[in-house]
Parts: structure tokens; sequence; C-alpha cells
């Protein structure tokens, strides 16, 4: 293929519950969409998942936006694109900016599987024709809301539970609920909230049978988090600190993680994605798919990830309606019973629903 247009929309989509995490609260999810055109007419989508503000990464919307428009949109124009591998070499000479890269890398993914007329889970060796989902619930402001939450989540189906934590909402958080949910598969995200100054709480956490603790320690950490690692039974499952198949050997090899959260953005793409998952594969470290509040298309690039076979924990794609009114997708991504059904049919699986998009578009602007 040879790209010959790429259109970043910039949307605002209302979420219908604002999610809070350690850092704050997200009350309208903002996306940069990015709309690619190659020279046989070919239009695929690819979605940004930076934030308004770098409080998860370093990235923000308008980061991507400066990246995309004068560094990785010049590179892809024009230039003959055989396989969405090859990104990862044209790419190089930019450093990090992953969220900016597989925005622009989804989107040729998506023309990539149109034109060879495939699913995007079989494209890249997904087996899996379901997938199980959990589902990430933010801090409430009272507990009997946190409560509330949970018990909606197990009854709409989900197979796991993730809490968000921070100091001060743990400990005591996380006994009410274990207490009163005494089977549900629960784990809790911390989103580097802690060090190893608060090894009691970790201490206190491994007493609830959980499944996992995201993140404990520093965002660009893996020494402390291995130093933790020996002291608690819980699995660490690292999330911030993992950008790279590089970084993933080095935690792996360090004991710094039992379990990783791959998101397809703060890697780089899907295809270091898929490198990732099999190298845990081969070292026997399990992995399941994060989010980031995706609208449709990034959570479609999600689920066909995740019918890769190392996935084997359910992971944060719930479904569409969790998150807004309507979704940019048609069909929307719908959980049953706590599972989704992978497409099997060309592409992503999921249209592209313009009016929808139309709504939420605030700006767009063409580069050629
Ligand atoms: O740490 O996994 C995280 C949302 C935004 C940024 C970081 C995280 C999250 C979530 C929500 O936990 C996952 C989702 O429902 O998309
Ligand atoms: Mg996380």
């Amino acid at each position: 293929m040879k790209i010959k247009e790429v259109t970043i929309h910039h949307l605002k989509m209302k979420l219908k519950n604002p999610f809070s995490t350690s850092f704050g609260t997200i009350v309208d999810k903002e996306l940069l969409l990015l709309e690619v055109t190659d020279e046989k007419g070919t239009v695929g989508f690819g979605e940004s998942v930076a934030f308004s503000a770098p409080w998860y990464t370093e990235e923000t919307l308008k980061t991507n936006r400066h990246m995309l428009e004068d560094f990785l949109i010049p590179l892809v124009l024009n230039k003959e694109i055989s396989h969405p591998d090859e990104l990862l070499e044209l790419f190089k000479g930019i450093r990090k900016n992953n969220m900016a890269k597989s925005a622009i890398e989804g989107a040729i993914w998506d023309i990539y599987v149109q034109q060879t007329h495939q699913s995007l889970a079989q494209a890249i060796g997904g087996n899996k024709k379901k997938i199980e989902v959990g589902i990430s619930l933010g801090i409430q402001e009272t507990i009997e809301k946190q409560i509330e939450v949970v018990d909606k989540a197990i009854k709409d189906g989900y197979k796991r539970i993730k809490l968000k934590i921070k100091p001060g909402w743990d400990v005591d958080v996380l006994r009410i609920l274990r207490e009163k949910f005494p089977d549900v598969p629960m784990m809790a995200d911390a989103n580097s909230a802690y060090t190893l100054k608060d090894i009691n709480v970790f201490k206190e956490l491994d007493k609830f049978n959980l499944m996992m603790i995201e993140q404990p320690l520093a965002s660009d950490d893996i020494i402390d988090h291995a130093i933790l690692q020996k002291q608690i039974k819980t699995p660490i499952c690292l999330d911030e600190s993992i950008h790279s198949l590089e970084d993933a050997r080095k935690a792996i090899e360090l004991g710094s993680c039992g379990v990783i959260n791959i998101k397809i953005g703060r890697v780089g793409g899907i295809t270091e994605a898929k490198r990732i998952h099999d190298y845990c594969e081969e070292k026997g470290i399990p992995v399941w798919c994060g989010g980031m509040l995706e609208a449709g298309i990034g959570r479609a690039h999600n689920i066909a990830l995740t019918s890769l076979s190392n996935f084997v924990l359910p992971g944060d794609t719930a479904g569409s309606n969790h998150y807004f009114d309507q979704d940019i997708i048609e069909p929307e991504v719908i959980v049953e019973d706590g599972y989704i059904n992978v497409p099997q049919v060309t592409g992503i699986g999921y249209k592209p629903n313009e009016e929808a998009i139309k709504k939420y578009t605030v700006s767009s602007k063409t580069y050629k």
C-alpha cells in the first residue's frame, strides 16, 4: 500500500461515569481518531489513547498531534508499505512517543487486513473465538458507592473486578470488599501511588487473595518492584513500567513482576504488543490486555490482540455501554456473561459509525 492521505479528528466523548484513579478524575474522554487512506482508496482507522494531561505517561493529545504532524505522517506518506511490521523500522529514528506511533500503526493494520481479506485477529495469529473480560472500577466517593458499583459489575457478568487504590483508600476498602464478595476474582491497581516505604500496605493486601497488584510503585521503576515482589506472595503486574519488549525482558529477568498488562498504545503498536506477548508466553508470564477508556476503534484492536493464546487473564476491555451513551462503531462492543466474541470477518470487525464520529468531533485536519 501507499498512504496518500491522513486526517486527524479530535473527538470529545462524555464518559457515563467520571473515572477516578490515584492521580485524579477524567470526565470527558478526548482522543485523536486517525483516518488513513491509501492509493486504492482503502480507509483504515487508528486511535490515539493519549489523555489530555500527562498523568499516565508523558504523552498527551497535543504531543501526539505534534509527533504525527511533524514526524510520523511525513514518514508514512507515499511510502510503499507491504506489511505493518515494517513501521517499527520506519519509526526507529523517533524515540518513544509510543501512543502517537500506535495510532498510525493501527490504521495501517486496518488497511492491511482489509486488502488481504482477513480478520485482524487472524492476521496476528489469534485463535480464540471469544475472550474473557474484566472491568476496571474507578475510586468512588464512599465505600457504600464502591460496594454498589462492584455489585453491579458482578451482576453484569464481568470475570474479574479491578479496584483502583491510593494511599488512604486501600487496605480498609479491600478488606470490606473481600468480606462482602469472598469468591470474586479481584485485583488492585495503584497507578504508581506508593513507594517501598509503604511495604506494610502490601503485606496487608497480601492477605486478601488478590489475583495481582498492578503497578504499585514508580512508573519508571523495575528495581523496587523486584524488591517488593520478593516480600509478598501476590503477583505484581506491571503496566506503566513496560514500554517495549526490552522493558518486558528486563523486568522478567529481574523478577519485578509475575504478570504483564499489555496496552497497544503504551508499547507503540500491535506489532510490538504481539512481540511482548510471544516473549511472555515463552517465559511462562501470563498477560492480559489493559484499557485506556478507548472508544470503539481502539477497543476493536484490543479485542483482536486478546485473541492471542497467552492472554490468559481477563482484560480491561469492558463493553461500549460501560463508558459511553453511544460508541463510534457499529455494532458496539457487547459483553455477554463476561465474554466478547472475537469478530471473524475481514477487517477489525466493526464499522466506524460516521454519524457518531461527526457528533463527537471537535476539529479535523487533513495531511497529504
Ligand atoms: O492504569 O490501567 C490503568 C484507565 C486510564 C489510564 C490507566 C488505566 C486505566 C484503567 C481503565 O484502569 C481501563 C479501561 O477501562 O479502559
Ligand atoms: Mg494500570
